[in-house]
């Protein structure tokens, strides 16, 4: 642990490693839930790649398999009413907020009943009602964003955490660092999660970021607490995101947790992943992952049976199935269109 000085009002920041505690406990009904809600992100995002493959799926689109823990980990450490937004990599986040798969998966094929009527496509959803404020293209921009509807939680009192996602590329952005100062001063009620998969694009986080063992002390100048969570375990991720939502909503916010994670698939869909070997990928899926992990637990406690999760995925793939045929039948978006929900100028399109 780096030794940090006390900075600006918090007397002590405390910033740790804290991925050797013992096992944090989820009871059987949420560790169900959990292994479900992981294995829906993971069959949804199968399925996204599939039809990306037989072209029904355009432009960009950027996988979440193998970071599904840190999602729905932190879901299950907020309340009702709480608010996300991320990056681009965004289909896990609109799932674990529970936005319908049927519309995401219209959206990402640009169907008409897609939930940005499909043209927004995967970069660009939107649900205000579920919490989920986007879904942006450009890296880092969501930081001061998150910082924005903390600010306003805040200024109508009420109780709400929001919770900004960003990944250890985007760590590295000035306007990162605007917001730590801001939502330092102003005590906001943001947790900034670095889903730190190490690799942004094609860059390992250690050729581009300067202190990469410890992004969790990135806001240590600005008197932010941070700590590393094993980003590949749904209960830690829960437990490190209940102490950080408890402590906003104790009027000591902002904090960051740096969530250890991996993703399996290239950056986006065409991506060679020449700055990685096999084997690396290889070892991380059969040693550290999530679904595995929640599956493992699950049976070994007695709490599942190999059928019952059988059974589970039967369902989930149905429903995914069903979103991908809603998909591929709907229809894409009348011209009229073309024109509506986007800044034009009135005579743009006469004549
Ligand atoms: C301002 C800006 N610069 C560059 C890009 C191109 N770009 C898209 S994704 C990406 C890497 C970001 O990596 P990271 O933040 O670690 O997120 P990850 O893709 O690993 O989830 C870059 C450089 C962009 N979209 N926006």
């Amino acid at each position: 642990m780096a030794a940090s000085k006390p900075a600006g009002k918090s007397s002590a920041v405390k910033t740790s490693k804290r991925s050797k505690k013992s096992a944090p406990v989820m009871t059987p009904e949420e560790e169900l839930s959990a292994y479900r809600e992981m294995l829906m992100i993971r069959r949804f995002e199968e399925k996204a790649g599939q039809l990306y493959g037989m072209g029904l799926i355009g432009g960009f689109c950027h996988l979440y398999i193998g970071q599904e823990a840190v999602v729905i980990g932190m879901q299950m450490a907020l309340e009702e009413g709480d608010q996300l937004v991320t990056s681009y990599r965004d289909h896990g986040h609109m799932l674990a907020a529970g936005m319908d798969p049927k519309e995401i998966m219209a959206e990402l094929a640009g169907k008409q009943g897609g939930s940005s009527r499909g043209k927004g496509g995967s970069m660009h959803m939107f649900s205000p009602e579920k919490g989920f404020y986007g879904g942006h293209g450009i890296v880092g921009a969501q930081v001061p964003l998150g910082a924005g509807l903390a600010f306003a939680n805040q200024y109508r009192g009420n109780d709400r955490v929001s919770v900004t996602y960003f990944g250890e590329g985007a760590a590295n952005q000035g306007q990162v660092y605007e917001t730590f100062n801001m939502a330092a001063l102003w005590n906001l009620p943001v947790i900034f999660v670095i889903e730190n998969n190490r690799y942004a694009m094609g860059t390992s986080v250690t050729r581009a970021a300067a202190g990469a063992e410890e992004l969790f002390n990135r806001g240590s100048a600005y008197g932010i607490q941070g700590e590393q969570v094993n980003g590949m375990n749904v209960r830690e991720v829960r437990e490190a995101g209940a102490r950080a939502a408890a402590l906003c909503r104790a009027g000591k916010g902002p904090y960051i947790l740096e969530m250890r994670t991996y993703r399996y698939r290239g950056h986006s869909m065409s991506d060679p992943a020449k700055y990685r070997t096999r084997e690396e990928v290889q070892k991380m899926r059969s040693e550290s992952d999530p679904i595995d992990q929640a599956r493992e637990w699950l049976l070994g406690s007695g709490y599942a049976t190999e059928d019952s999760l059988k059974q589970i995925d039967k369902e989930i793939r149905g429903i995914v199935n069903e979103a991908a045929e809603f998909a591929q039948i709907d229809r894409e978006p009348d011209s009229s269109e073309l024109y509506t929900d986007i800044y034009v100028e009135e005579t743009a399109h006469a004549g």
